[in-house]
């Protein structure tokens, strides 16, 4: 199918495509990164080690203290005066991730996110309300370097500011929503306070940057009537976002294989998991240039999807994002991702999308309490028997006790970011 900036590729000029830039990238680092060379050298390579793509399971992880050790410039591997920009992580936990842009990596991003406005099949028509911060964080540049060159009409509102978001959404008619997956429920429960539904022309939502449940989904869509929504991926390490997007056959995030390679490897050996089993993510760039990644372990979890996909782009795919392996909560010996909590409330219709899972410890005992808010208001009566059901369903699936409390619709925390899911206070 005709697409302006998704090239459709054989397998055989893909696997070339990917060992042009696997032998470029790994010769590139080596001759202009020195914390490369090093990594290198200790497994005993040299440029030109690499022959095929195989010989990339040959090659030295790179990890998150990497690019802390390198602090504030890591893995850079060119001279300064060609980094036009950086860009930072929001640095919740520990130091900052700052990674650097030549101009090529910024016009390889502009790309990756036009080709994410193209799968999500906007036009040049469509106005896009980019509702996520400009600034330190990719997301804001990302969208709107995309949007533009994509074609688009930008409405860089950044996030937040809903008194401003709602005037943009009706008075310039925005058709696409671009946000993170909270500031996509915060508009939506905005847009129903205001009765404003039939003043909105929006008709598509790329929202990402943390993980959402169906039910989330559901709501925003509803609220805003939303034709469709596409869940997009990406991180601060690989440009932002876009390195990847769900189609409208919702079946997988199509990633852009010819920009980086994807392994699914097990996180404790190493070693690439069974096709289709959930594994961490480990990328390879092929043509970043300050801040190539070689192996970098995201610490994300997903799985390959198999096979071709209806909507014709020959992109290959992965599952949406299911955590990650630093998510993990350990109550009393017992692992658990707030994934798993989030699946099990999605079994209840009374309770909204939202929850919050608040650890303490008392007289050294940990204690987990899940905090859920009901659908509506219409839903309330008999809180203390749905929450001893859900205590019940935490109970089974995550063989762990938990106090449920039942709050009104609204009363957790909304963000216009990324929310916060796990409060831990046991230290
Ligand atoms: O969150 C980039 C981004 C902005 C992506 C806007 C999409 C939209 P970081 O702040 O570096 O970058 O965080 C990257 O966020 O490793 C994942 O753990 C998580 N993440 C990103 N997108 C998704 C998603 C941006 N769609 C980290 N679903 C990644 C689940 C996501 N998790």
């Amino acid at each position: 199918m005709g697409h302006r900036f998704i090239p459709h590729l054989s397998a055989d000029e893909l696997a070339a495509r990917q060992l042009e830039g696997l032998k470029w990238t790994v010769n590139h680092a080596f001759e202009n990164s020195p914390a490369y060379t090093r990594k290198l050298r200790d497994m005993g390579l040299r440029p030109g080690d690499v022959k095929s793509l195989d010989d990339l399971s040959r090659l030295p992880f790179t990890s998150v203290e990497d690019l802390r050790e390198g602090y504030p410039l890591p893995l850079l591997a060119v001279p300064e005066e060609q980094v036009v920009r950086i860009h930072g992580s929001s640095g919740t936990t520990g130091k900052r991730k700052v990674m650097a842009y030549t101009q090529k990596d910024v016009d390889t991003w502009k790309h990756m996110m036009a080709r994410c406005f193209e799968i999500a099949g906007c036009t040049p028509l469509d106005r896009a309300q980019i509702c996520v911060g400009y600034g330190l964080w990719t997301a804001g540049a990302g969208f709107q370097l995309g949007c533009e060159h994509f074609g688009a009409m930008a409405l860089p509102v950044g996030p937040g500011m809903l008194d401003i978001q709602v005037q943009i959404l009706t008075d310039l008619g925005a058709t696409v929503l671009c946000s993170t997956a909270s500031m996509a429920l915060l508009m939506a429960e905005e847009v129903e306070k205001r009765g404003l539904q039939d003043r909105l022309k929006l008709k598509r939502g790329i929202f990402g940057a943390e993980p959402h449940t169906p039910k989330m989904r559901e709501r925003f869509e509803a609220l805003l009537g939303l034709e469709d929504s596409f869940d997009i991926v990406g991180m601060t390490e690989l440009y932002g976002p876009g390195t990847g997007l769900e189609c409208p056959a919702h079946d997988g995030v199509h990633y852009w294989a010819d920009l980086y390679i994807l392994e699914i490897l097990d996180p404790e050996t190493l070693r690439p998991v069974a096709p289709g089993e959930i594994g961490e993510m480990v990328v390879t760039s092929l043509c970043k240039e300050a801040s190539p990644l070689i192996r970098y372990r995201t610490r994300d979890l997903t799985r390959l999807v198999e096979g071709e996909c209806s909507c014709g782009c020959s992109m290959p795919r992965h599952d949406k994002i299911l955590g990650r392996s630093d998510d993990m909560i350990i109550v009393r010996g017992v692992n658990v991702y707030p994934g798993q909590v989030a699946e099990v409330l999605g079994r209840f219709p009374e309770l909204s999308s939202e929850y919050q899972i608040v650890l303490t410890r008392v007289e050294g005992k940990d204690y987990m309490a899940v905090n859920v808010e009901r659908g509506a208001k219409d839903l309330s009566g008999n809180d203390p028997a749905l929450a001893a059901a859900v205590s019940q369903a935490l109970h089974k699936a995550l063989l762990v006790s938990a106090k449920v409390g039942v709050l009104d619709p609204g009363e957790l925390p909304r963000t216009f970011a990324k929310t916060r899911r796990v409060l831990d206070e046991r230290q």
